[in-house]
């Protein structure tokens, strides 16, 4: 990579935790490593390892902010949000070349992860002027009722590595627009994107407190957060098994929470679909992010008219995407983002082989100059049964389990045949196999005739059974959760009226 780009990302984003408005070290001083997956020997910054006492802080921070943004008028929030759009455009490029730096996606998909953000600024800067309640008639005369919508208080957000600045965009700009303050403990990954997505909020100008960034692990930093008696909600985007935990500390003091786990999704494939769209739609949706998407393709579902002829041009398609540095434009697919995920790939592999599965493409991290970083091909198993945990388990990674199906109710059984429910899609022309697919695949979110990724901020996102616990993100979904709703009644008769008293 060059050095003037290293240059731009160091100084991008500060190594230190965002508490009220300033950039500290963490009061333990302890540090760990980023590093570029796709370049070991490339160490991106040092970032705190924060504790217990530095999540007070900025809760402290974030609950000291509180009164005066929850007093803020909602369409001036909503002007904050909309500068957040115009400097995190302006940082795009730098932005993007962090990310890809920093965890490997690809510079095009790096700059869609900020673009998503910037759409999000925007779709809540717009919800600033027409966020409120609603008008209703009372059941007693000369008397008036209303609901508002109030904000909760302080809330810890735990994001992913996967999208650095898309996912803490999702959770907080609808969580600021609602009046709440925020604390963000991003993944260890990401810090810097973090960091810099911090940096571009702080310049837009929300003010000191309102956006407090800790950085550190889940077990010490993140637990700290989700234990925090002043923290009234936890948003949440990682693993199932996160997610259990999360959900059981919150369960033990009522605490809100949002979950946003795993998904095992999957792609139909119809005899009479469009089979060249529906082939770059599975080779899009399987690798792209090597596979590092909570929607991505995990398993494609093949008629079996046209089961053979599919599956060999897949497989042609992936053994030609070009692996290597995500920087360079000509990269299709960059790196896994850590030596523990490609370990887990790869036992993922002896997994489908010993289950009897047969590995078709790929299979290994490749050698050569991909030495470098955590690379592993595209990979492919055909010959899958819907028993197998490569059809049940979510890999994360460059790995689709193709299987057979002789009609679509069988098609649909298979995709549902999962604890997960989170993505979905079907290629087909015909109408009424389209609309027997929205009607019966259990799955939060389902495309007709295009890939499982691509989910778009103004719609609700989100899964059914173990992928979530029924909380939406993005669109105005986000809103029920960043928010309680108020009752207001306005008695101006001058007298007590009983309500639901039977009188003569
Ligand atoms: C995720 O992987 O957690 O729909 C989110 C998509 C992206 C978001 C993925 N817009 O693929």
């Amino acid at each position: 990579m060059p050095t003037a780009l290293q240059k731009v990302s160091a100084s991008f984003a500060p190594q230190r935790n965002l508490i009220g408005g300033e950039w500290r070290k963490s009061v333990s001083s302890e540090t760990y490593a980023s590093t570029n997956p796709a370049r070991t020997s490339d160490i991106v910054g040092h970032f705190p390892f924060s504790t217990k006492n530095d999540v007070d802080a900025a809760v402290q921070a974030a609950a000291a902010a509180y009164p005066s943004w929850r007093r803020f008028p909602t369409p001036q929030r909503g002007t904050i949000l909309r500068r957040c759009a115009d400097a995190l455009t302006a940082e795009k490029e730098p932005l993007a070349q962090l990310m890809s730096r920093e965890m490997g996606k690809t510079l095009v998909e790096a700059r869609g992860d900020v673009q998503e953000a910037i759409d999000c600024a925007h779709l809540y800067a717009g919800f600033a002027r027409i966020f409120g309640g609603q008008t209703l008639p009372s059941e007693l005369p000369d008397k008036a009722a209303f609901s508002q919508r109030k904000p909760l208080g302080v809330c810890g957000l735990i994001t992913p590595w996967n999208f650095p600045i898309a996912i803490p965009s999702w959770k907080a700009f609808p969580a600021l627009l609602c009046g709440n303050t925020v604390v963000l403990k991003p993944a260890e990954d990401s810090p810097a994107c973090a960091s810099a997505f911090g940096r571009v909020l702080t310049k837009a100008g929300v003010p000191l407190g309102v956006f407090n960034i800790v950085h550190g692990d889940g077990e010490h930093t993140g637990a700290a957060l989700v234990d925090h008696p002043d923290v009234s909600a936890i948003s949440f985007t990682g693993s199932s098994q996160t997610g259990k935990i999360i959900a059981e500390k919150c369960g033990r003091s009522l605490k809100r929470c949002s979950l946003e786990l795993g998904g095992k999704n999957a792609q139909i494939v119809m005899p009479d679909a469009d089979v060249p769209l529906a082939l770059e739609g599975a080779v899009w949706g399987a690798f792209a992010t090597a596979g590092q998407r909570c929607t991505a393709t995990s398993r494609l579902l093949l008629h079996e008219k046209i089961h053979d002829a599919f599956l060999d041009r897949f497989i042609a398609a992936a053994s030609t995407l070009r692996l290597g540095d995500p920087l360079n434009q000509r990269t299709q697919i960059g790196p896994l983002i850590n030596a523990a995920q490609r370990e887990r790939v790869s036992d993922y592999i002896r997994i489908g082989a010993n289950e009897g599965a047969t590995l078709r493409q790929g299979g290994k991290a490749p050698g050569g100059k991909l030495k470098s970083g955590y690379f592993f091909e595209p990979t492919i198993f055909a010959d899958v049964s819907a028993n197998m945990r490569i059809a049940q388990e979510e890999i994360f990674g460059p790995v689709c389990s193709v299987m057979k199906f002789k009609d679509l109710e069988e098609a649909i059984h298979v995709l549902n045949e999962t604890k997960y429910g989170l993505s979905s899609s079907i290629y087909t022309r015909d109408v009424n196999s389209a609309f027997v697919a929205m009607r019966d695949i259990e799955a939060g979110i389902t495309y007709i005739n295009g890939p499982t990724i691509g989910a778009e901020v103004h719609l609700p996102f989100g899964g059914v059974k173990q992928t979530g616990n029924g909380h939406r993100e993005a669109g105005s979904a986000a809103l029920d959760f960043y928010s309680e709703w108020q009752s207001v009644y306005v008695d101006y008769s001058g007298k007590l009226q009983r309500a639901q008293i039977d009188t003569e």
